[in-house]
């Protein structure tokens, strides 16, 4: 039997390959036949991170509640990369989706394939500052501190924009 208790967990997306908006948007309708998607963060047009030269992110945040463990939610997740059609590539190439697990309760796991949470959350703009627009109460289990708290350094920041479609 399936446990009855719904997890909930937090994903972010970012696409700079193709039609950025509609790479998001796609992504959130292939999660929504799986999961139940509860809320959804702003879009914000963001600076890469990492890897200098490539085109600027269109960046977001969800929050969904599931019956999957977080193992079958990452299966999930690289499928719908894949049918957005990302092929592998080196660590931070521009692709047209990216989905990553931020956090699946408050659980900590470290496995060959999936650290929980995203072990390189707290040190970004792109996606603390719109998680602080759906979560700012979430507690980091690894670190005890607040959404708002870890977003609240990056202030006004101006490499992570609120995205107005011209
Ligand atoms: N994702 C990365 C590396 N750098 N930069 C931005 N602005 N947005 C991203 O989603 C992003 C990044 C690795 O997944
Ligand atoms: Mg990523
Ligand atoms: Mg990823």
């Amino acid at each position: 039997m399936r446990k009855a208790k719904l997890a909930i967990a937090y994903l972010g997306l970012g696409s700079n390959l193709g039609d950025r908006e509609q790479n998001l948007a796609q992504a959130l309708r292939l999660l929504s036949s799986e999961v139940t998607i509860d809320r959804v963060s702003s879009v914000y047009e963001t600076e890469p991170v990492g890897y200098g030269e490539q085109p600027l992110f269109l960046n977001a945040v969800c929050r969904v509640s599931t019956n999957l463990s977080p193992q079958e939610l990452l299966i999930l997740a690289k499928s719908i990369e894949a049918k957005l059609g990302r092929l592998p590539s080196f660590a931070n190439a521009s692709r047209p989706i990216d989905v990553d697990i931020l956090f699946y309760d408050d659980q900590l796991i470290e496995t060959q394939d999936l650290t929980i949470p995203h072990p390189r959350l707290v040190e970004r703009a792109f996606v603390l500052i719109p998680l602080a627009e759906i979560a700012p109460d979430l507690v980091h289990p690894g670190n005890g501190k607040s959404i708002a708290k870890l977003a609240s350094r990056f202030g006004e920041s101006n490499t992570v924009r609120k995205w107005h479609k011209n």
